[in-house]
């Protein structure tokens, strides 16, 4: 049944609310979406993740949806939807929706009749508890939630207290009760019979909870608890269940975003000789810099070992998206100097490795992160840090400085589509700061001039698709491990191979072919600087130069 034809796809990510505003309202939108689709096809992209377009209170930016199977008021209606779809189809390009279903908004129709009593037939759907203590006014367990602060809520209404991982408008569907799993099924189907080509799974490894919720042991752990909920004991069953009803009856791509799992752990869950996930974002070189500078080698030996993954397990690629600071100034310098050769630098590597690729929505125009004063912070996570900063003065400074460099609002900045006001986003002021740097920085400029971002990205993915097969099969090899300034590896498939020379640097960077590769057979693919035939075959690579080789 399925074609895997997300393993010759490079996939990009529409955050609806800052992409393209249609109706001049402030705020991005479905018919923005349609605006752009030449400019999608254009690039060469073979699918899009669209983040949730659902009804949503928007507590999370429609990480909280109130009904699954209408369209946002703010974002269009279902017909503009159906064209939008139609229009990715006629183009060529597939739509992947976000399926958020670990947890709902609690505005949704079943959370309003579970809150109203104790024996209401949707109470099951969600967790409900007792609390601890004397008068029952401490939470059930000392579990945090990923937003700050306990991971329950209490509810006045039947006194007993609710479960949230994430905010408290964002209570956790009870997947135990088989009646939400069966929900859940019937929302995919739904989508499907709509002519959707797959889901991208909000924080799926949290779906299933250990039975007894037993306290978190590690009290110095942000997310504590988390043992108890992250690929809890019943996960693969009830992934199993959704996968045999639902996603495997189409020839769907079912990426997991997987908070919270190791290397051990993803080959078990994206392996497609099991009915689980098709494939996963992993976190763990996203942590890299997490606390502390980025080191280059560090996040070499992450990306590595999902590299060599066993055949049957296939990865994805990303270093953007709307929960992440931009690769600019997260990984290369954000001067105007060196911010193109920075990003398709990044690009290149991304492009060049196992796995589905992935482009957030600016990245193929080099956006960079952007500088917000305390009150331009939107994201409600953002929004909680300085609520709690506020009450510990003597740690704000330093925390907002820290918040500045890891904001989830860093990538929600409005997309930099021209020099016009707003950048071209929309034509009234954006419900989020637009970029100052957008003068410089936006899609007509940069396709304008010499050297574009996006016609690099363009190009790069038609030639990606020359060499699919040889990053898909061929034999991994690294070379300079403990470099922090290159990134150099290959792929070998019998006698061909993809050569990759990555400079994360600002200094010219020789490489010594003897340790290396030998290209003499082969050809440049790719290069992100002007070269001459002279200098094809010698490795000295000038700031973040990265070059690709290849024999067919
Ligand atoms: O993110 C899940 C998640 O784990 C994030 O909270 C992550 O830890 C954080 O963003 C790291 O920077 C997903 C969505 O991508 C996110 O936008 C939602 O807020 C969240 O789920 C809840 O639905
Ligand atoms: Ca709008």
């Amino acid at each position: 049944m399925k074609s895997r034809w997300y393993k010759d796809a490079v996939i990009y990510q529409i955050y609806p609310r800052s992409f393209c505003d249609g109706n001049g309202d402030g705020v991005g939108d479905i018919r923005g979406i349609i605006s752009k689709l030449d400019y999608l096809q254009d690039l060469g992209v073979n699918a899009v993740w669209l983040s949730p377009c659902y009804k949503s209170p928007n507590d999370d930016n429609g990480y909280d949806i109130s009904d699954y199977r209408d369209i946002m008021d703010e974002f269009g209606t279902l017909d503009d939807w159906q064209e939008m779809i139609d229009g990715m189809h006629a183009r060529g390009i597939k739509l992947i929706m976000d399926l958020v279903v670990n947890h709902s908004s609690d505005e949704h129709e079943w959370f309003k009749q579970s809150r109203s009593s104790k024996d209401n037939p949707y109470r099951d759907y969600y967790f409900w508890r007792k609390g601890r203590g004397k008068d029952g006014k401490k939470p059930p367990n000392n579990w945090r939630g990923n937003f700050l602060g306990s991971a329950w809520d209490y509810d006045e209404t039947t006194g007993e207290w609710y479960m949230h991982l994430f905010s408290k408008k964002q209570p956790d569907l009870h997947w135990d009760n088989p009646k939400v799993r069966q929900e859940v099924i019937d929302i995919c189907n739904y989508w499907f019979d709509k002519g959707v080509d797959g889901f991208r799974c909000d924080v799926i490894t949290y779906i299933s909870k250990n039975q007894g919720l037993k306290d978190g042991k590690n009290p110095f752990n942000p997310l504590r608890g988390v043992e108890n909920y992250c690929l809890g004991e019943n996960w693969e069953k009830y992934i199993a269940e959704v996968n045999r009803e639902s996603w495997s009856k189409y020839d769907s791509l079912i990426v997991g975003e997987c908070a919270g799992i190791n290397y051990e752990q993803a080959k078990q869950i994206a392996d497609e000789t099991k009915p689980v996930l098709d494939t996963l974002f992993n976190f763990e070189h996203m942590f890299v810099d997490f606390v502390g500078k980025f080191k280059l080698s560090r996040f070499k030996k992450i990306v590595a070992r999902y590299q060599r993954m066993p055949s049957t397990v296939w990865t994805s690629n990303y270093l953007e998206n709307h929960d992440q600071p931009r690769c600019i100034p997260r990984y290369v310098d954000g001067d105007e100097e060196y911010r193109k050769y920075g990003a398709t630098m990044l690009a290149t590597v991304n492009m060049m490795l196992r796995g589905t690729p992935y482009i957030y929505q600016g990245q193929e125009i080099g956006m960079t992160s952007c500088p917000l004063e305390e009150d331009e912070y939107k994201d409600i996570m953002s929004v909680n840090v300085i609520k709690m900063l506020n009450k510990h003065k003597i740690i704000k400074k330093l925390g907002m400085k820290i918040l500045s460099k890891k904001a989830r609002d860093n990538a929600r900045t409005p997309m930099q589509w021209s020099g016009e006001k707003y950048a071209g986003f929309s034509t009234a002021e954006p419900w989020m700061k637009v970029n100052p740097n957008y003068v410089d920085v936006n899609a007509e400029k940069d396709r304008a001039s010499e050297f574009s971002v996006f016609e690099y990205y363009k190009d790069l993915i038609a030639k990606r698709k020359q060499v699919s097969h040889i990053l898909a099969d061929g034999e991994w090899q690294e070379y300079y491990e403990k470099s922090n300034q290159v990134w150099v590896f290959s792929r070998k498939l019998g006698d061909a191979y993809v050569y990759v020379e990555a400079n994360y640097g600002k200094e010219l960077v020789e490489i010594d072919d003897r340790y290396t590769m030998d290209t003499t057979d082969a050809e440049l693919l790719v290069c992100n600087y002007k070269y001459c035939e002279a200098n094809v075959h010698i490795h000295t690579l000038r700031p973040y130069e990265a070059r690709v080789y290849v024999k067919k």
